[in-house]
């Protein structure tokens, strides 16, 4: 094997390699010196953010030796890679994450003791990493973490945004967006200045006569905009493999920067050339499930499928294997449709620069690709226009009208004279303008198409891509169900339950096997470790009602029940259906008599989530959840019977603390709408019961954890369209008499200002209530009396929670990757010695 040392001098380098520190002495040693050298601070100005930055760096060297070391080993294995393409890694904080996957949390804490801080307050000083929105950043991190935990060869990409998700404040009950500006001091990434691509856009296409007189064709002219790669690294829980996640920065190409200009004293317009080139890479966009079309947005996508896809083929072809090889070699997933046009871009390289014959190379494509689906809604499939591609990808469109013209061949020849399906199908949509349909280009280019639940799966199979799957035949569709990691969703958010499980289970294996959990199943009625159980859920409500304290100013009683909805706001996931009962709720509890309220069970309600900058309805959500808050909190003949509370800037960390801290969490959406979720799953995970509706993934945690564990209410997904159909066209639309008194409450300005929620009320009542609030109220809030009642029964409560905990073995990420793997990658873990 090639190295840049010569065998002599080997031994006198392996003589001062580094292995990083094993003890707290170690430690200490490792952690001073970094904050006293490269942190230039001392014993004097030592603050915690000095102490979590020299702790970083200390375990950073650390993961460093075994990075490099996996990237070795994976160089000389030659085996099959997997490649995660996804435009959001929703990382959250590392240090914590580190500290227990290599299993020196407790070396460090003694190690920081001694030094003198708590190792929570340091550990709180990290910046989340949040380059992402919602569920499918957060579950790209938690593939990550499966994928290095289980030792598979793989590598993540993405863009290495300066601005995350935006911090979202609370200013009079309004949100407000602050630039999340995270880059300031990031010890976990590595610039790699050595690495870079140049990347190409608009210029035009030139035909040429290529050998034996075929014509060929070359992208040409245009600009370019240099890839440089930041690299991090990803340790896998107690095992040495380390994989690499690649974040790629924009910035002018160095040739690119105009001289001339820049000689002529227009000094600021070419230094205005540079920022435009870094605008590429600046900002994640602030949208869930929802596509906006933006041509900057396009241009992140081909930038970062681009630099991708060159790095993967500049790899492949340091082996010198032949080109068929390729996806023996290669396993590409595609994170949505966001990355379809590295579909188009590999067959760009092997028919215009490998010069391949166009279908030697298009199976190679297929065979290489695998496209995960993760909504069945309109406005989020994505569409790009003919006219906007043209302009900055003239060669791709072409290839994508070529990609095209054979898979309708291939239709016609299928199913001859059927002109429908064949525009139904057809990659371009004939609108005006036209429109690329990227959902069916990403199928069309990929052998496998998975949805992220069993419902999802179905649905995509009976909709979107009904004609596909009667063009391809069944087999190319397939289900894998979300999971979630139970290192960080367990074991980090809930440290205490973590080891009361372990203490049951004799040891931590279930981390690494979680289906082992079910052995816990006979502690149910233990009374002893049902004691235990409840002392630490009421705990982790403590610790949340002090953190709503010292954010809100609010006090919260943690004996009362925490009914938690966080998520990111959107009409399809219903906060607005739980506000309304909880307006419901309060007005109830106002005409009640004392006897009565001396029944109920106190309750706070939790919400928090951010809402897209641009979605106005989704904020006007937020402003009456606020504005119920403000009322409900300050009425005195209310009291500790119900509170509202709006958590703000809900992101990974602070899921780390609300995860652990449910009684009841709320995954509510209209049937058919969610995908999966995967909230869900961390909440049972935690000991939380959850009220939902049959969908997503709700539907087979049901399956898993027994009907009597879950309260499930509401319509069914079957039923939707009939009853959105009805809504329009029906005789009468009467609405449930509690659900009427609520909007007349909100009407005549119990909640301040009536006219700032018009919209709202109105797009139940008056305008077709497309997202089924009204047909499942009654049931909703009759669901929540259940809820009620049930609580009041601790014991049982207590034994349905172990119960179901017991139960979630199904729902951890490494299920999901090993199905990924057997079923879509044929992809083999490499373990190290
Ligand atoms: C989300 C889905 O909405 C959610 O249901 C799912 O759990 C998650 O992806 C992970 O699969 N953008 N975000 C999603 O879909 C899209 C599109």
């Amino acid at each position: 094997v090639e190295s840049s040392i010569p065998e002599p001098q080997r031994d006198a380098w392996k003589k001062h390699t580094k292995k990083g520190f094993t003890t707290k002495d170690e430690f200490e040693d490792e952690t001073v010196r970094h904050i006293e050298t490269t942190l230039a601070r001392s014993l004097f100005n030592c603050d915690e953010l000095a102490a979590y930055s020299g702790t970083a760096l200390a375990f950073r060297d650390r993961l460093i030796v075994e990075w490099n070391k996996t990237q070795q080993r994976q160089t000389f294995a030659d085996q099959k890679r997997v490649y995660y393409l996804s435009l959001e890694f929703l990382m959250g904080r590392a240090l914590d994450n580190a500290m227990l996957n290599v299993g020196l949390k407790d070396v460090a804490k003694d190690g920081l003791k001694d030094l003198g801080f708590r190792i929570e307050d340091v550990i709180s000083q990290e910046h989340d990493a949040a380059l992402g929105n919602g569920g499918l950043g957060r579950l790209a991190a938690c593939f990550l973490d499966s994928l290095a935990t289980m030792n598979y060869p793989a590598w993540g990409y993405a863009l290495r945004y300066r601005y995350g998700i935006f911090k979202q404040q609370i200013i009079d009950g309004y949100q407000v967006e602050i630039p999340d500006y995270w880059l300031d001091f990031n010890p976990w990434e590595f610039p790699r200045h050595d690495v870079t691509v140049e990347i190409q856009f608009y210029g035009w296409v030139r035909k040429y006569q290529g050998e034996n007189g075929k014509t060929k064709a070359s992208w040409e002219g245009g600009e370019i905009v240099e890839a440089v790669a930041y690299d991090a690294p990803i340790p896998g829980y107690k095992t040495a493999t380390t994989n690499n996640l690649r974040l790629w920065s924009s910035k002018a190409a160095s040739g690119e920067f105009d001289f001339q200009k820049f000689n002529n004293g227009e000094y600021e317009s070419s230094v205005g050339d540079q920022q435009r080139a870094e605008t590429i890479s600046a900002v994640l966009y602030p949208n869930d499930n929802l596509d906006r079309g933006k041509e900057l947005r396009l241009k992140q996508q081909y930038f970062w499928c681009a630099a991708s896809l060159y790095d993967i083929v500049r790899r492949f072809k340091k082996s010198e294997k032949a080109w068929s090889a390729f996806p023996d070699m290669v396993a590409i997933q595609l994170n949505d449709t966001h990355p379809t046009l590295a579909i188009v871009e590999l067959q760009r390289i092997l028919i215009d620069i490998e010069a391949l014959e166009w279908d030697e190379a298009w199976t190679i494509v297929t065979n290489t690709f695998g496209y995960t689906n993760h909504t069945v809604m309109p406005e989020a499939l994505e569409k790009w226009s003919v006219p906007l591609m043209q302009n900055l990808l003239p060669r791709h469109l072409q290839i994508i009208y070529d990609i095209n013209m054979n898979f309708l061949q291939m239709v016609e020849r299928k199913f001859p004279k059927d002109r429908e399906m064949l525009s139904r199908v057809s990659i371009i949509e004939e609108s005006q303008p036209k429109m690329v349909r990227m959902a069916y280009l990403a199928t069309i280019g990929s052998h496998k198409v998975n949805g992220v639940a069993e419902l999802h799966s179905d649905l995509i199979r009976t909709t979107v891509f009904r004609d596909f799957v009667s063009i391809y035949g069944p087999d190319k569709f397939t289900n894998v169900t979300n999971g979630i990691t139970p290192r960080r969703w367990l074991h980090q958010a809930n440290p205490r339950l973590s080891e009361l499980i372990a203490s049951k289970l004799g040891g931590y294996e279930f981390l690494t096997d979680l289906t082992l959990l079910n052995k816990l199943e006979q502690f149910a009625d233990d009374k002893e470790f049902k004691k235990e159980w409840q002392e630490i859920k009421y705990a982790n409500k403590v610790r949340l009602a002090q953190h709503i304290g010292n954010t809100t100013g609010i006090s919260v009683n943690p004996k009362a029940l925490f009914d938690i909805q966080v998520k990111r706001i959107h009409e399809y996931k219903r906060q607005q259906l739980n506000i309304l009962g909880v307006i419901h709720r309060y007005l109830t509890i106002k005409a009640m008599s004392p006897e009565e309220r001396k029944k109920l069970a106190p309750r706070v309600s939790i919400f928090g989530g951010k809402a897209a900058p641009g979605y106005w309805m989704a904020k006007t959500v937020i402003h009456l959840v606020c504005s119920v808050g403000e009322v409900v909190n300050h009425d005195k003949d209310i009291g500790d019977l119900l509170k509202v509370i709006y958590i703000e800037d809900y992101n990974v960390s602070k899921a780390e603390i609300i995860t652990p801290a449910s009684d009841i969490s709320e995954h509510i959406s209209t049937a058919g709408t969610e995908a999966s979720g995967t909230s869900n799953m961390k909440f049972v995970l935690n000991g939380g019961l959850i009220i939902g509706t049959c969908d997503g993934a709700n539907i087979e945690i049901t399956r898993e954890i027994g009907e009597s564990n879950i309260f499930l209410f509401g319509n069914l997904a079957e039923d939707v369209e009939d009853l959105r159909h009805a809504h329009t066209y029906g005789n009468s639309f009467t609405l449930d008499p509690d659900l009427s008194r609520v909007f007349t409450a909100i009407r005549s300005g119990t909640f301040g200002d009536a006219a700032r929620f018009n919209a709202l009320c109105n797009s139940i009542v008056d305008h077709g209530d497309y997202y089924l609030v009204s047909d499942d109220f009654s049931s909703y809030v009759k669901t929540q009396e259940l809820v009620d009642e049930a609580y009041k029964d601790q014991e049982e409560w207590v034994a349905k929670c172990i119960q179901s905990v017991s139960r979630m073995g199904f729902f951890s990420s490494d299920r999901c990757i090993q199905e990924y793997a057997d079923m879509i990658w044929n992809v083999e873990p490499l373990v190290p010695q």
